[in-house]
Formats: structure tokens, C-alpha cells, sequence
């Protein structure tokens, strides 16, 4: 069998935008395995009213599932955490299980969500995505359907395994599948000059220029966060909006923010290059 799939289904020319489902806005980072239901019905409800319009991919982050058992194994850091056979597995059914309720809220308003189990599809090197079967995802478009991977444990040609962020896995992915937009969606609306959690005072950037600004330390990654936070959000852009492809960060916990950005207006942070 190859992986070179298909020839039936639907011919589609609609735009692709990946859809990153933060951590932060479907879940509560810094707790265990709490999920924030209303904002994932709210989110699931504004991405269906754009789905005829447009093919999407759903990735989600770790939030309060995957990271804190990461985390308590070390396992970004592969074989050399001598993790237990039973944390790969713990941390894998800690994304699965939040992936379920993520399918179970967007089936919930009619949209034909199909999970993808990440590990089985990619592979990484020494941390970085490597490879990510992007036609088994053209195949599921192609018959309508929505699918839906995460970040998560990859198997790794130098490390044994590591934690591949939600946020690579959509940049490769909207690379390969030449996408037309990617639209994080996290808890805070944008990208501000310091972290607007520690700092009330801190500014909005309503265009970040990724390529000449600088990253700044204090963005660090929250309790628990095992992928680098927003510091690794930025860096993992930049492939894309040298590209070409339009990338913006919105508020999942505002209504509206994400169906303003689906719509294209000037929502949140618009990162370019
Ligand atoms: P996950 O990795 O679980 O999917 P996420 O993608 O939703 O999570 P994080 O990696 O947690 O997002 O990054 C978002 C968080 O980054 C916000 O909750 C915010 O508090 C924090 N943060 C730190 N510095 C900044 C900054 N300069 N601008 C915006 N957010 C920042
Ligand atoms: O939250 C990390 O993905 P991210 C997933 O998108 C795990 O960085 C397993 C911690």
C-alpha cells in the first residue's frame, strides 16, 4: 500500500486555514485535566458558520491535559528522562482524552470532526518536527471531513521521542497543504509587549513583525508548559509568514473573536513578517 492515497471524492478548491485551538482558551492552564466547556461550544459554534466557506484543519494544544504530565516525566527531553513505558502512554491518553472532547463539542454543532492521532502520522529529529503525513489530511478534506490532531508525544530518529508542539504541527502542516491562513486562538487577544497576565498594563502589537523583532525572555512558558509557550508560537511562525500565509493570534475566551477572524478582519495580532 501506498501513502500516495486517492483519486476519488470531492475536487475542492476552497481556502485551507489551520485552526490552533490554544491550550489556554480551551483549557485551564496551570490546573489538571480542566477543561473549559463553554469556550470550546462558543469556538465550535463560530467555526461552523465559516465551514462552507472553507476547508479547515483543527490542531489543539496540551493545556491542562498533556502538558502537566509531560512535565512531570520530562519527556521533551526522550529517552534520556528514562521515563516508564507507562508515561508515553499516560501522556498520549492524556491528549487523546482531551481530543475526544474536543471532537465531541464540534460534532455537537454539526460539523464532521475526525480525530487524528498525531504519533501515528509524523516523526521528529532532535525535537523538530521532521515529517508529517500532510496527504492522509488532504484525503480527509477531500471527503468534507474536519479533522482533528494535537500536539503531542512523536516518535524521533535522535531523541527515541520528544513533545512536538500543536503549533509546529500547524505551520508544517499549512506549509505542505498550502494553506491560506492560520489562526491561533489563545486566552489573551494577542501578542502584547510583556505577558498581560503578570503586567495589566501591558500593550496589545496589532502587527508583529516576527523576522525584526526580538523575542523577549520574559515571555516565558506558563507552569507546567513543556513546548516553549508563546515564545515557541512566534519562533514556529516565521517559516509561514515568509511564506506568504496569513497568521493571526485572537482571544478564544471573547466571542466573536475567531469568527471576526475567519471573516478576515483586523482582529487580535496579525503576525507578518
Ligand atoms: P498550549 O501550548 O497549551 O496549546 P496556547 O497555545 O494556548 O497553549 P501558550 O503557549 O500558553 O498558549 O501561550 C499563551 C500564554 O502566553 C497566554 O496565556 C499569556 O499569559 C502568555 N504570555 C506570556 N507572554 C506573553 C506576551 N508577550 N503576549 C501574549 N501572551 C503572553
Ligand atoms: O500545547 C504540546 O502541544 P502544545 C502537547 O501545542 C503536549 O505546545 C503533549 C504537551
Amino acid at each position: 500500500m501506498r501513502w500516495n492515497q486517492r483519486k476519488e471524492g470531492l475536487s475542492d478548491n476552497r481556502p485551507l486555514t489551520i485552526i490552533k485551538l490554544g491550550g489556554s482558551a480551551i483549557t485551564v492552564k496551570g490546573s489538571y485535566f480542566a477543561l473549559r466547556k463553554d469556550a470550546l461550544s462558543g469556538i465550535s459554534e463560530e467555526i461552523k458558520d465559516f465551514f462552507n466557506e472553507r476547508r479547515m484543519i483543527i490542531v489543539h494544544g496540551g493545556g491542562s491535559f498533556g502538558h502537566p504530565v509531560a512535565a512531570l516525566y520530562s519527556l521533551q527531553k526522550g529517552r534520556s528522562s528514562n521515563a516508564p513505558s507507562m508515561a508515553l502512554s499516560d501522556v498520549e491518553d492524556a491528549m487523546a482524552r482531551l481530543n475526544r472532547s474536543i471532537v465531541e463539542a464540534l460534532r455537537a454543532v454539526g460539523l464532521p470532526a475526525f480525530p487524528v492521532q498525531t504519533a501515528a502520522v509524523s516523526r521528529a529529529e532532535e525535537g523538530q518536527l521532521q515529517a508529517i503525513n500532510s496527504a492522509f489530511f488532504s484525503e480527509l478534506l477531500s471527503w468534507g471531513l474536519l479533522p482533528v490532531c494535537y500536539g503531542s508525544l512523536v516518535f524521533d530518529n535522535a531523541m527515541g521521542y520528544s513533545i512536538v508542539s500543536g503549533d509546529n504541527i500547524s505551520v508544517a502542516l499549512a506549509l505542505q497543504l498550502k494553506a491560506s491562513s492560520i489562526i491561533f486562538i489563545s486566552d489573551v487577544d494577542g501578542i502584547y509587549d510583556r505577558d498581560p497576565k503578570a503586567y495589566p498594563e501591558a500593550k496589545l502589537i496589532r502587527v508583529y513583525h516576527a523576522l525584526s523583532s526580538s523575542l523577549n525572555d520574559d515571555w516565558v512558558a506558563g507552569v507546567h508548559d513543556v513546548t516553549g509557550g508563546i515564545a515557541n508560537k512566534i519562533r514556529s511562525v516565521v517559516p509561514a509568514v515568509s511564506a506568504g500565509i496569513e497568521v493571526r493570534i485572537v482571544n478564544g475566551l471573547k466571542r466573536g473573536q475567531v469568527s471576526s477572524a475567519l471573516k478576515g478582519e483586523d482582529v487580535g495580532t496579525k503576525v507578518v513578517a
